[in-house]
Formats: structure tokens, C-alpha cells, sequence
């Protein structure tokens, strides 16, 4: 059973979307089994976002992230790391597939509501600097 992080973003608290895209993902038929808001520290921002350290808007990303409480998750179930990326779309609302998290909840690429693992390797990775092994239900 594979799993991935998943971030509910500073802006998806803010509008108070966080039931609602909860429900989603259970919907999905996945299962939650780590949850917790946060504050995320700003080292952790930018190891999470480490990838994108020379892109110009990086700056502005580990601002927006550090901006305010997120949800983060870690979300079990078979394929989970590529699923959930489809049911999140395009990381562009303008180009993400209609009924997708994003097309529906998100008009900007910078405030897009949620973030998930782009592959098991990053999963691992992601997952390990959000929470402690004992944080996560078996
Ligand atoms: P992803 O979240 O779909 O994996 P990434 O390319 O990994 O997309 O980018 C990480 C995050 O950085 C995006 O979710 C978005 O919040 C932000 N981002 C990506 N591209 C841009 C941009 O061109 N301008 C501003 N923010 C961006
Ligand atoms: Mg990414």
C-alpha cells in the first residue's frame, strides 16, 4: 500500500475549504491515517521546496507556505501518489482538468489549495520531514 503527503495550503485553511477537500480524498476511497495543522517552520519550507530553489517565484512559494496554518496528511491506498495527483489537476487551475481539486477550488498556479507527492521517491522524502514515524497509523 503505497502513501503520500499531502498539504492543504495556508490558503485552503483560510477560505475554510478543509472539510470539504478532506471529503474528497476520503471519498477517493483513500484512507487518512496522519493528520495534523501546522505552522510549517521556514527550514522545513525550504527543504520541502528544495527542487524549486532557482525557479523565480521560489521566494514568493516558501512566503505563501510559511504564511499561515496548513493541513498536512498522509494519505494511504493503492496507486495513491499518482491518484491523488490526478484528483488535485494541473498544478495551473487554468489548466487543470474540470471537476479536479484545483479547477474547481483555485484560480491562481501560486494560491492552488493543495499539494501531493509527485512520486514515491519524494513521498518518502515528504512525508518523513512532516511527521515522526510515530505519528502515522498502521
Ligand atoms: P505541483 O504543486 O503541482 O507539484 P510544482 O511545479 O512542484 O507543482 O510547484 C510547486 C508549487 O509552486 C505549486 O503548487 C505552486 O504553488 C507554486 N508554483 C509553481 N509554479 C509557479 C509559478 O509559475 N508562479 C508562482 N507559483 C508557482
Ligand atoms: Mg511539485
Amino acid at each position: 500500500m503505497e502513501q503520500t503527503l499531502v498539504l492543504l495550503k495556508p490558503d485552503a485553511i483560510e477560505r475554510g475549504l478543509c472539510g470539504q477537500l478532506i471529503g474528497r480524498i476520503e471519498r477517493k476511497g483513500f484512507r487518512i491515517v496522519a493528520l495534523k495543522m501546522m505552522l510549517l517552520p521556514h527550514e522545513v519550507a525550504l527543504k520541502h521546496y528544495s527542487e524549486h530553489r532557482e525557479k523565480d517565484f521560489f521566494t514568493e512559494l516558501v512566503a505563501f507556505i510559511t504564511s499561515g496554518p496548513l493541513a498536512a496528511l498522509v494519505v494511504e491506498g493503492d496507486n495513491v501518489v499518482q491518484l491523488m495527483r490526478s484528483i488535485m489537476g494541473a498544478t495551473d487551475p487554468a489548466k487543470a482538468a474540470p471537476g479536479t481539486i484545483r479547477s474547481d477550488y483555485a484560480t491562481s498556479v501560486r494560491y492552488n489549495v493543495i499539494h501531493g507527492s509527485d512520486s514515491l521517491d519524494s513521498a518518502k522524502r515528504e512525508i518523513a520531514l512532516f511527521f515522526k514515524p510515530e505519528e502515522i497509523c498502521h
